[in-house]
């Protein structure tokens, strides 16, 4: 019989490289929330994919900074609590990016004593072989190494057969988890996330980096639940922006993160959003404790 193997794999990389995609992508569940814009994941998230004879623990991380602020010294720490709990570190490339944006990790992937995947994303933007040959051998020059994975989280492009490479590095371990865990992080926490998702894609500029979303009460009843939620900013002018012209904004905001909680809850749901200020929650690591960070 063949044994089974279970462990924890980290995603790592810059932002945008499409990490939170991949992990959905392996789940084939939209756990982690993504957007077109740098800095989306601000946690370290758990996407759990359990098989006959193995169990992969994902983490999805934030991606890839230098501190600017206290709310980065939090996601800082949670890419550090990923790293020490992982069997496995996949740092994850887009095709986008140059080499300039690995430059400044170097050390953090040198000092990473773990066995490590490296994967190529995005890899559906190449129109020929060529293309591709060419990306694949640039990178594996750039990190010293022989095998790198090119795939596309998007248009789902070999994640099978990653996820199979995967499983073969793993340790012969028990499930850490059973069969029916998806993540470690809560409905609320994903409902919290799925407002932000919608934060990102209807606002620009700073408001989606100015704006946190706590879920303060989910009640959940036989036909419905009830879902009330805070989203704090740091100014008045950008709570005004959130609620737009007669509420118009706020009321836009409220219907597209209702519809994906729905899909993701699979039940009718009632959300009431709530603007409030709290100024420089950035840089208040007592606030930013209270929001649920380290
Ligand atoms: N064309 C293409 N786009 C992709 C692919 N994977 C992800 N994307 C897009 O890249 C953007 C960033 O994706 P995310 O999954 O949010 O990236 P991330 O690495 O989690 O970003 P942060 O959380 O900000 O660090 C989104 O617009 C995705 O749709 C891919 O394989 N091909
Ligand atoms: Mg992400």
């Amino acid at each position: 019989m063949k044994k089974f193997r279970a462990g924890f794999v980290m995603i790592m990389g810059n932002p945008n490289a499409g990490k939170s995609t991949l992990m959905n992508a392996f789940l084939g569940e939209k756990i982690s929330i993504v957007s077109p814009k740098v800095q989306t994941t601000r946690h370290h998230i758990k996407g759990i994919v359990t098989e006959n004879n193995y169990q992969i623990v994902f983490s999805d991380t934030p991606g890839l900074l230098l501190p600017k602020y206290e709310l980065h010294k939090s996601m800082v720490e949670e890419i550090n609590s990923a790293l020490s709990d992982a069997d496995l570190v996949i740092p994850v490339v887009s095709v986008f990016e140059k080499e300039t944006e690995w430059t400044n990790h170097a050390e953090l992937l040198q000092g990473v004593k773990k066995p490590k995947l490296f994967i190529l994303n995005k890899v559906d933007y190449f129109k020929t072989e060529e293309e591709l040959t060419e990306a694949i051998n640039k990178w594996k020059v750039f990190f010293g190494i022989d095998e790198l994975i090119a795939v596309s989280a998007l248009k789902e492009i070999n994640i099978d057969k990653l996820k199979e490479r995967i499983v073969e590095l793993l340790p012969e371990h028990p499930p850490y988890y059973t069969e029916d865990e998806l993540t470690d992080k809560s409905q609320r926490f994903i409902v919290s996330e799925i407002v932000r998702e919608k934060i990102f894609e209807q606002f620009r500029e700073e408001i989606p980096y100015s704006s946190e979303v706590i879920v303060t009460d989910f009640k959940e009843a036989e036909d419905i639940i009830r879902i009330y939620s805070s989203i704090f900013v740091e100014r008045e002018s950008q709570k005004a922006i959130l609620l737009g012209k007669g509420g118009s904004a706020i009321k836009k905001l409220g219907i597209s993160a209702r519809e994906e909680c729905e899909k993701f809850l699979g039940k009718k749901i009632f959300l009431e959003l709530t603007v409030k200020v709290k100024d420089n929650w950035r840089n208040d690591k007592l606030v930013l404790k209270q929001l649920g960070y380290k």
